[in-house]
Protein backbone atom coordinates (compact mmCIF):
# COMPACT_ATOMS: atom_id res chain seq x y z
CA UNK A 1 0.00 0.00 0.00
CA UNK A 2 1.41 3.26 -0.70
CA UNK A 3 1.91 6.40 1.43
CA UNK A 4 -1.32 8.17 -0.35
CA UNK A 5 -3.59 5.13 0.08
CA UNK A 6 -2.81 4.81 3.45
CA UNK A 7 -3.78 8.48 4.30
CA UNK A 8 -6.89 7.67 2.65
CA UNK A 9 -7.36 4.89 4.48
CA UNK A 10 -6.59 6.80 7.75
CA UNK A 11 -8.68 9.69 6.74
CA UNK A 12 -11.72 7.91 5.90
CA UNK A 13 -11.21 6.18 8.53
CA UNK A 14 -10.89 8.84 11.04
CA UNK A 15 -13.86 10.70 9.43
CA UNK A 16 -16.08 6.98 10.02
CA UNK A 17 -15.17 7.47 13.77
CA UNK A 18 -16.50 11.05 13.86
CA UNK A 19 -19.83 10.33 12.54
CA UNK A 20 -20.06 7.18 14.61
CA UNK A 21 -19.39 9.39 17.73
CA UNK A 22 -21.77 12.47 17.02
CA UNK A 23 -24.44 11.16 18.41
CA UNK A 24 -23.09 10.03 21.81
CA UNK A 25 -21.36 13.96 22.09
CA UNK A 26 -24.73 14.86 21.78
CA UNK A 27 -26.42 12.81 24.56
CA UNK A 28 -23.32 13.48 26.74
CA UNK A 29 -24.30 17.37 26.41
CA UNK A 30 -28.07 16.58 27.41
CA UNK A 31 -28.08 15.02 30.96
CA UNK A 32 -31.75 15.51 31.73
CA UNK A 33 -32.69 12.99 29.19
CA UNK A 34 -33.70 9.34 31.22
CA UNK A 35 -31.16 6.87 30.44
CA UNK A 36 -33.99 4.32 29.14
CA UNK A 37 -36.14 6.87 26.64
CA UNK A 38 -33.64 8.95 24.91
CA UNK A 39 -35.68 12.51 24.32
CA UNK A 40 -36.71 12.19 20.83
CA UNK A 41 -36.50 15.35 18.96
CA UNK A 42 -39.52 17.21 18.53
CA UNK A 43 -41.78 19.58 20.71
CA UNK A 44 -42.87 17.22 23.27
CA UNK A 45 -41.17 16.08 26.57
CA UNK A 46 -40.88 13.89 28.92
CA UNK A 47 -41.50 16.14 32.53
CA UNK A 48 -39.02 15.22 34.80
CA UNK A 49 -40.27 13.01 38.03
CA UNK A 50 -39.74 15.32 41.16
CA UNK A 51 -38.50 12.61 43.13
CA UNK A 52 -37.12 9.16 43.01
CA UNK A 53 -38.44 6.39 41.58
CA UNK A 54 -38.72 4.82 44.68
CA UNK A 55 -39.98 8.14 47.08
CA UNK A 56 -43.68 6.72 47.18
CA UNK A 57 -42.69 3.06 48.52
CA UNK A 58 -44.34 0.82 49.80
CA UNK A 59 -47.55 2.15 48.17
CA UNK A 60 -46.33 2.15 44.50
CA UNK A 61 -42.92 0.42 44.18
CA UNK A 62 -39.67 1.71 42.20
CA UNK A 63 -39.91 -0.67 39.25
CA UNK A 64 -43.67 0.48 38.61
CA UNK A 65 -42.69 3.98 38.66
CA UNK A 66 -39.87 3.41 36.30
CA UNK A 67 -41.61 1.85 33.80
CA UNK A 68 -44.53 3.80 34.20
CA UNK A 69 -42.92 7.29 33.81
CA UNK A 70 -39.84 5.91 31.68
CA UNK A 71 -41.43 3.88 29.30
CA UNK A 72 -45.43 4.03 29.08
CA UNK A 73 -45.26 7.81 29.52
CA UNK A 74 -42.47 7.75 27.22
CA UNK A 75 -43.89 6.72 24.40
CA UNK A 76 -46.95 9.10 24.56
CA UNK A 77 -44.40 11.35 24.40
CA UNK A 78 -42.50 10.00 20.97
CA UNK A 79 -45.78 9.01 19.42
CA UNK A 80 -46.73 12.85 19.82
CA UNK A 81 -43.07 13.77 18.08
CA UNK A 82 -43.94 11.49 15.42
CA UNK A 83 -47.10 12.78 14.71
CA UNK A 84 -45.64 16.32 15.02
CA UNK A 85 -43.49 15.89 12.26
CA UNK A 86 -45.78 15.95 9.38
CA UNK A 87 -48.34 17.62 11.86
CA UNK A 88 -46.47 20.81 13.31
CA UNK A 89 -49.73 22.42 14.43
CA UNK A 90 -49.73 20.21 16.96
CA UNK A 91 -46.35 21.28 18.60
CA UNK A 92 -47.74 24.65 18.52
CA UNK A 93 -51.78 24.35 20.01
CA UNK A 94 -52.18 25.04 23.86
CA UNK A 95 -52.67 20.79 24.99
CA UNK A 96 -55.41 22.40 26.70
CA UNK A 97 -56.85 23.65 23.09
CA UNK A 98 -56.16 20.74 21.04
CA UNK A 99 -57.98 18.13 23.74
CA UNK A 100 -60.89 20.48 24.30
CA UNK A 101 -61.63 20.36 20.31
CA UNK A 102 -60.69 16.93 18.58
CA UNK A 103 -62.91 16.99 16.47
CA UNK A 104 -61.49 20.24 14.78
CA UNK A 105 -58.48 17.65 14.13
CA UNK A 106 -58.16 14.99 10.78
CA UNK A 107 -59.76 12.13 10.90
CA UNK A 108 -56.29 10.51 9.85
CA UNK A 109 -54.68 11.23 13.14
CA UNK A 110 -57.99 12.26 15.28
CA UNK A 111 -57.33 8.59 17.32
CA UNK A 112 -53.49 8.90 17.56
CA UNK A 113 -53.84 12.55 19.27
CA UNK A 114 -56.94 11.43 21.46
CA UNK A 115 -55.01 8.45 22.72
CA UNK A 116 -51.16 10.10 22.99
CA UNK A 117 -52.25 13.38 23.58
CA UNK A 118 -54.47 12.62 26.50
CA UNK A 119 -51.81 10.12 27.60
CA UNK A 120 -49.26 12.58 28.19
CA UNK A 121 -51.60 15.39 29.90
CA UNK A 122 -53.17 12.48 31.73
CA UNK A 123 -49.89 10.98 33.30
CA UNK A 124 -48.41 14.89 33.65
CA UNK A 125 -50.92 15.49 35.47
CA UNK A 126 -50.52 12.06 37.85
CA UNK A 127 -46.56 12.79 38.62
CA UNK A 128 -47.35 16.15 40.23
CA UNK A 129 -50.38 14.99 41.98
CA UNK A 130 -48.39 12.70 43.89
CA UNK A 131 -45.10 13.71 47.04
CA UNK A 132 -43.34 11.44 49.27
CA UNK A 133 -45.36 11.95 52.48
CA UNK A 134 -48.44 13.16 50.91
CA UNK A 135 -50.48 15.13 53.76
CA UNK A 136 -54.31 16.02 54.34
CA UNK A 137 -56.63 18.37 52.27
CA UNK A 138 -57.59 21.45 54.47
CA UNK A 139 -59.07 24.95 53.38
CA UNK A 140 -60.80 25.42 50.44
CA UNK A 141 -60.47 21.80 48.99
CA UNK A 142 -61.71 20.27 51.75
CA UNK A 143 -64.45 22.07 52.24
CA UNK A 144 -65.40 21.57 48.77
CA UNK A 145 -64.92 18.07 49.33
CA UNK A 146 -67.17 17.96 51.96
CA UNK A 147 -69.94 20.32 50.33
CA UNK A 148 -69.77 18.39 47.30
CA UNK A 149 -68.86 14.87 47.93
CA UNK A 150 -69.96 14.06 51.42
CA UNK A 151 -66.65 14.08 53.38
CA UNK A 152 -63.44 12.99 53.15
CA UNK A 153 -64.58 8.94 54.40
CA UNK A 154 -66.91 9.03 51.96
CA UNK A 155 -65.19 10.84 48.96
CA UNK A 156 -62.57 8.05 49.10
CA UNK A 157 -65.20 5.19 49.31
CA UNK A 158 -67.19 5.99 46.02
CA UNK A 159 -63.40 7.57 44.03
CA UNK A 160 -62.60 3.97 45.11
CA UNK A 161 -65.32 2.00 43.87
CA UNK A 162 -65.90 4.12 40.85
CA UNK A 163 -61.95 3.24 40.35
CA UNK A 164 -62.68 -0.52 40.94
CA UNK A 165 -65.82 -0.64 38.37
CA UNK A 166 -64.52 0.98 35.41
CA UNK A 167 -64.03 -1.73 32.95
CA UNK A 168 -60.60 -2.23 31.68
CA UNK A 169 -58.03 0.58 31.19
CA UNK A 170 -58.80 4.10 32.46
CA UNK A 171 -59.10 6.57 34.67
CA UNK A 172 -60.92 7.54 38.02
CA UNK A 173 -61.21 11.83 38.03
CA UNK A 174 -62.51 14.21 40.33
CA UNK A 175 -63.84 16.84 37.90
CA UNK A 176 -64.45 20.49 38.91
CA UNK A 177 -66.74 22.48 37.34
CA UNK A 178 -66.04 26.41 36.69
CA UNK A 179 -67.87 27.10 39.48
CA UNK A 180 -65.63 25.10 41.74
CA UNK A 181 -68.15 22.46 42.16
CA UNK A 182 -66.46 18.65 42.13
CA UNK A 183 -67.78 15.40 40.94
CA UNK A 184 -66.50 12.17 40.68
CA UNK A 185 -65.88 10.66 37.16
CA UNK A 186 -64.50 7.85 35.47
CA UNK A 187 -62.52 8.07 31.31
CA UNK A 188 -62.04 4.95 29.47
CA UNK A 189 -58.36 5.09 27.74
CA UNK A 190 -56.48 7.75 28.27
CA UNK A 191 -59.91 9.82 27.73
CA UNK A 192 -58.98 13.47 30.15
CA UNK A 193 -62.50 15.17 31.25
CA UNK A 194 -60.66 18.67 29.08
CA UNK A 195 -62.60 16.15 26.00
CA UNK A 196 -66.13 17.36 26.99
CA UNK A 197 -65.02 20.75 28.28
CA UNK A 198 -64.23 19.78 32.01
CA UNK A 199 -61.51 19.82 34.38
CA UNK A 200 -59.72 17.47 36.12
CA UNK A 201 -58.54 18.41 39.61
CA UNK A 202 -56.85 15.33 40.46
CA UNK A 203 -57.26 11.95 38.95
CA UNK A 204 -55.52 7.59 39.75
CA UNK A 205 -54.40 5.97 36.97
CA UNK A 206 -56.35 2.26 36.63
CA UNK A 207 -54.41 0.87 34.11
CA UNK A 208 -53.19 -2.52 34.51
CA UNK A 209 -49.55 -1.31 34.31
CA UNK A 210 -50.15 1.39 37.01
CA UNK A 211 -50.36 -1.47 39.66
CA UNK A 212 -50.18 -5.01 38.43
CA UNK A 213 -46.13 -5.98 39.11
CA UNK A 214 -47.01 -5.37 43.28
CA UNK A 215 -50.66 -5.39 43.18
CA UNK A 216 -51.39 -8.21 40.16
CA UNK A 217 -55.19 -8.28 40.15
CA UNK A 218 -56.06 -6.66 43.65
CA UNK A 219 -56.88 -3.00 42.25
CA UNK A 220 -59.08 -2.41 45.27
CA UNK A 221 -56.05 -2.29 47.29
CA UNK A 222 -54.34 -0.19 44.95
CA UNK A 223 -56.79 2.22 44.85
CA UNK A 224 -56.39 2.47 49.06
CA UNK A 225 -52.99 2.45 49.13
CA UNK A 226 -52.76 5.19 46.48
CA UNK A 227 -54.52 7.81 48.58
CA UNK A 228 -51.09 7.75 50.79
CA UNK A 229 -49.31 9.67 48.03
CA UNK A 230 -51.57 12.35 47.38
CA UNK A 231 -49.77 15.76 46.76
CA UNK A 232 -52.80 17.60 48.82
CA UNK A 233 -50.88 21.27 48.07
CA UNK A 234 -50.67 20.75 44.78
CA UNK A 235 -54.57 19.91 44.68
CA UNK A 236 -55.18 22.80 46.33
CA UNK A 237 -52.90 25.04 44.02
CA UNK A 238 -54.87 23.30 40.98
CA UNK A 239 -58.27 23.86 42.40
CA UNK A 240 -57.33 27.76 42.79
CA UNK A 241 -56.31 27.12 39.13
CA UNK A 242 -59.56 25.97 38.01
CA UNK A 243 -61.42 28.60 39.40
CA UNK A 244 -59.42 31.46 38.43
CA UNK A 245 -59.42 29.35 34.49
CA UNK A 246 -56.06 28.97 34.63
CA UNK A 247 -55.51 25.51 35.27
CA UNK A 248 -53.06 23.57 32.42
CA UNK A 249 -53.45 19.96 31.73
MN1 LIG B 1 -50.45 5.03 32.96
Amino acid sequence: MSALSRRHLFSAAASLVAVAAAPRVVFAQAPAAPAAAPAAAGPFTLPPLNYAFNALEPHIDAKTMEIHHDRHHAAYVANLNNLAKTNTQLGVSKVTDILGNLNALSDDIKFAVRNNLGGHANHTMFWELMAPGGGKPEGEVLAAIDKDLGGMEKFQNDFNAAGGRQFGSGWVFVTVAKDGKLAIETRPNQDNPIMDGKRALLGNDVWEHAYYLNYQNRRADYLKAWWNTVNWAKVAERFAAAKAGTLGV
